[in-house]
């Protein structure tokens, strides 16, 4: 029978919740001392553990059939694997910065100066779109220390909290892009693995629209029923319990997230009591 391969970071900032990811899709893999190789004993699906670098030049190449990695890594390969979800985490942008005393007043700044990177390509096209003209100072790691030793005037980065930044005397001062992790595939896969893919995206679906969604219960005199019922529409149309005392429901709902400070007022206003939220573990619509 067929398996699927995926490629995933083997020890680094994504190696944790792309594990995890699999883990919450009910794919057991033996945790062990996560060599090169694991396999899952109920799904089936092979890891291969590799450098974050490698990762879309062996899906494009077949090694691995899918991967997970950096949006932002995709970018700077020659390789072309498709993207096919973004997971939701690893989220990062990219950002130009320069010396925090720096008067800086528009992108013009870098104009015919040069910038420090350790991602040329994505850094090249970005200064074409915005018809800047720079030189690029290819640097592997530590760029963050080219503007201080007088290498460039200002550098082009991954930025997550800003504090590497502060630390090196940087301000930021364009972003240029936002990264994620995102699920890569090989664009040739055979009928059974790309079968096997299906049900993969299947269950990282139910388990992303799970973190995205909340389960809503409150109380409210029947009379608001309507009112609340078009605030939250739920997957089809929400639930409603009787209670013991006279007049009163119970309503049940979904609701998205980054809605629910939004509908929270309104909701009280309508007269809704005792609301509670619930995390939902996983969601199929
Ligand atoms: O060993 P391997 O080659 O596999 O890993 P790596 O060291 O090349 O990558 P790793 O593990 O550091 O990052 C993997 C991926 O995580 C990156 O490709 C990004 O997509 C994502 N990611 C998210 C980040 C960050 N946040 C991040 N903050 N990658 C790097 N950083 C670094 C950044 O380079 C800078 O040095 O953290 C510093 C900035 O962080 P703040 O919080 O101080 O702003
Ligand atoms: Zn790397």
């Amino acid at each position: 029978m067929s398996r699927i391969k995926i490629a995933l970071q083997k020890s680094g900032r994504l190696s944790e919740e792309s594990f995890d990811l699999l883990s919450q899709c009910g794919i057991k893999i033996a945790k062990g001392d996560r060599k090169l190789f694991a396999s899952s004993n109920n799904f089936p699906l092979d890891v291969l553990f590799l450098r974050d670098d490698d990762i879309p030049e062996y899906v494009e190449k077949g090694i691995a059939d899918i991967g997970i990695v950096g949006e932002n890594v995709v970018w700077e390969t020659t390789n072309t694997p498709q993207i096919i979800k973004h997971l939701g985490f690893g989220k990062c942008r990219l950002s130009l910065a320069v010396g925090k005393e720096e008067d800086y007043q528009g992108i013009d700044y870098f104009s015919g100066g040069c910038i420090a990177t350790s991602y040329p390509k994505t850094l090249k096209k970005f200064l074409a779109k915005s018809k800047i003209s720079a030189d690029i100072e290819y640097i592997k790691g530590s760029v963050e220390i080219a503007v201080g030793i007088g290498l460039a005037q200002g550098i082009f980065d991954i930025v997550s909290t800003g504090s590497t930044l502060m630390m090196n005397g940087l301000k930021e001062v364009e972003v240029l892009a936002r990264s994620e992790a995102v699920l890569i595939k090989n664009a040739s896969l055979d009928a059974e693995t790309a079968n096997i893919l299906d049900q993969l995206i299947f269950r990282i679906e139910s388990v992303l629209s799970a973190k995205s969604h909340k389960y809503i219960m409150l109380n409210a005199p029947l009379d608001c029923v309507e009112q609340i019922s078009a605030l939250l529409p739920g997957i089809k149309s929400p639930t409603i319990v009787p209670l013991v005392e006279n007049g009163w429901c119970s309503i049940h709902s979904v609701i998205a997230e980054d809605e629910f400070w939004e509908i929270i007022d309104s909701l009280r206003i309508i007269g809704a009591k005792g609301i509670l939220v619930l995390p939902i573990e996983k969601m199929v619509s």
